[in-house]
């Protein structure tokens, strides 16, 4: 590594002084002018990370659901996980260095690491539609070239399928070729495969609106297109061309306004589903016919796929062992219903799905989503062989259900929750089932919920533990909350400081939606009152 070099070239990606930024849940995030430097650090992280691993490693420049003029950048481990807590710690002190400290800091990252500098190194990166997100691509690459590492750029791709990439490209193309052509064959053939029995009563058996929030979900699902000849005719919607990303659009709107996006044509009992900014979330929803709004969140997806390989593993006669993996946020009627009517083990981790992912890889299967549609199914190794095995050895319908589980592993994205490996999981479910989307909503019914923000001076004031049930402090905060949840029925409430924005979050569930919002509210209130609120005090409402 030519530390000069380093040093000249840090220069021209200058730290604005005085900005302090933490890796948070989901990388580095923040307003584009503001990230250019940290780019440009990333790339000589990803280096140091892929001389350490001898592997591939992938950077991601995206800030997901978040507003457009915002971006992000974060490093995807050698198989497709999140970055291990460590090297979060070592891209936090590199982000923040001072320009004269950079090369003492990449040093001291190289000794604690045990990096061997004299290895090769190779990064892919991948970035989304954002109109900053190609600039601050480059710097990265700078970044990565002065460090004397290799690279694949891939330009535009989903958050998800760069996941994709680096676990193909660190397992010898074993799990897929890594091209944006061999996610979508390796996808639609398990897809096609797994659906070839599926009953359609009508025409309208596999339509599927899908709004793209004006991000790359929509560039990458027109391409995916030309890879089913039949059985899945999806119409696409906030393409990017007019629209603002994640602007009023996208599951991170619909799931936290509860209505949906704009630029939609919904007609009653349509199957509907929003993907956000770079697409590894997905919510679906429908009206009624009576004009209600019907939200299906990644409670109820999680709920649905459990239910059907549960089938599935009857079916074949296998004791694997299911978990499903949640977080707070999950509706408590979803809770409920997966430990009492599925009698599935439910477990409840931490925000941010590398938390999730975590636990889940204890299961044989483990499925995990986020309520607001971020999640997969994981098979460990042994699952999946005993799998193919069966599907080999078993006969009849037997051997039918072990072929759609294999297509079913392939499906599931193993590296990352994705919004379109997922949504091809579900469509191909309904249509086997031959479920409408009513009777897919009608397997429970959700609390009334809330979720609020509030502005505080500093949001690290609060802690939490109990998988961020339950707040340690500051002072008095946790016992307000006690008290206010008292007042209503079948009432739940949380605050924690958001990992990817400057603020606090409430959530607040109860037996009506008068009472889930009054009580958001109360809390909102106990949390400006004990917290350090800023600005104007929370107002009923908002
Ligand atoms: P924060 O801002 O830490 O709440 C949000 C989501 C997470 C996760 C990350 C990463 C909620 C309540 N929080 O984290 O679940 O998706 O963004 O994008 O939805
Ligand atoms: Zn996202």
């Amino acid at each position: 590594m030519d530390l000069d070099a380093i040093t000249k070239h840090s220069a021209l990606h200058a730290k604005p002084s005085g900005l302090i930024l933490q890796y948070g849940t989901a990388g580095f995030r923040t307003k584009a002018e503001h990230l250019d430097h940290v780019m440009f650090r990333m790339g000589l992280l990803a280096v140091l990370r892929s001389k350490q691993t001898k592997s591939t490693i992938g950077v991601m420049v995206t800030a997901s659901h978040n507003p457009e003029e915002d971006n992000g950048v974060k490093l995807v481990d050698p198989l497709g996980e999140m970055l291990a807590p460590s090297w979060e710690e070592h891209a936090t002190c590199l982000a923040n260095a001072e320009e004269q400290d950079v090369q003492r800091v990449l040093l001291d990252i190289s000794e604690k690491a045990a990096v061997d500098l004299q290895q090769d190194a190779f990064v892919v990166i991948g970035r989304d539609t954002r109109p900053s997100s190609e600039k601050l691509s480059q710097s990265v690459i700078d970044g990565i070239t002065v460090s004397g590492g290799q690279f694949h750029d891939y330009g535009l791709l989903t958050t998800p399928q760069l996941h994709y990439m680096v676990y193909c490209r660190n397992t010898q193309g074993q799990y897929g070729k890594a091209t944006t052509e061999g996610y979508y064959q390796k996808l639609s053939k398990a897809f096609v495969e797994l659906t070839k029995q599926a009953f359609c009563s009508g025409d309208e058996c596999l339509l599927l609106k899908v709004d793209c929030a004006n991000g790359i979900g929509a560039l990458k699902l027109r391409e995916m297109k030309n890879y089913f000849s039949q059985g899945l005719s999806i119409q696409l919607f906030n393409v990017g061309t007019t629209g603002k990303l994640n602007h009023l659009c996208g599951a991170d709107f619909v799931k936290s306004h509860q209505k949906p996006p704009q630029g939609i044509e919904m007609k009653p009992n349509e199957r509907c589903c929003s993907f956000d900014g770079d697409a590894d979330r997905i919510i679906y929803y429908y009206y009624d016919a009576d004009g209600h709004f019907h939200l299906i969140d990644g409670d109820k997806i999680a709920t649905l796929i459990s239910s059907f390989l549960k089938e599935l593993l009857l079916e074949i006669g296998e004791s694997l062992n299911i978990g499903v993996v949640q977080t707070a946020y999950a509706n408590g009627s979803s809770t409920r219903y997966l430990e009492d009517v599925m009698k599935v083990p439910v477990y409840c981790t931490k925000t941010g799905v590398k938390h999730l992912h975590h636990k889940a890889q204890e299961f044989d299967i483990g499925i995990y989503f986020e309520a607001n549609g971020h999640g997969t199914v994981l098979f460990s190794k042994t699952a999946e062989m005993k799998i193919k095995q069966l599907a080999e050895e078993l006969e009849d319908k037997k051997r039918k259900a072990a072929k759609m589980l294999e297509n079913i592993i392939d499906l599931f994205n193993q590296a990352a929750g994705d919004a379109i490996s997922d949504m091809l999981v579900i469509e191909a479910i309904l249509a086997l089932k031959g479920l409408t989307i009513q009777q897919w909503d009608a397997l429970y019914t959700d609390l009334p919920n809330r979720q609020l923000k509030v502005k505080v001076a500093d949001r690290q004031v609060i802690s939490t533990t109990d998988a961020e049930r339950k707040a340690v402090t500051p002072p008095g905060l946790q016992e307000a909350i006690d008290d206010l949840v008292k007042k209503y029925k079948l009432s739940r409430a949380f605050v924690r400081p958001s990992g990817t924005e400057d603020i606090v979050r409430v959530y607040a569930e109860a037996d009506s939606q008068e009472s889930a919002d009054s009580l958001a509210h109360e809390v909102s209130l106990a949390v400006f009152q004990l917290a350090g609120g800023v600005g104007e005090s929370p107002q009923p409402g908002l």
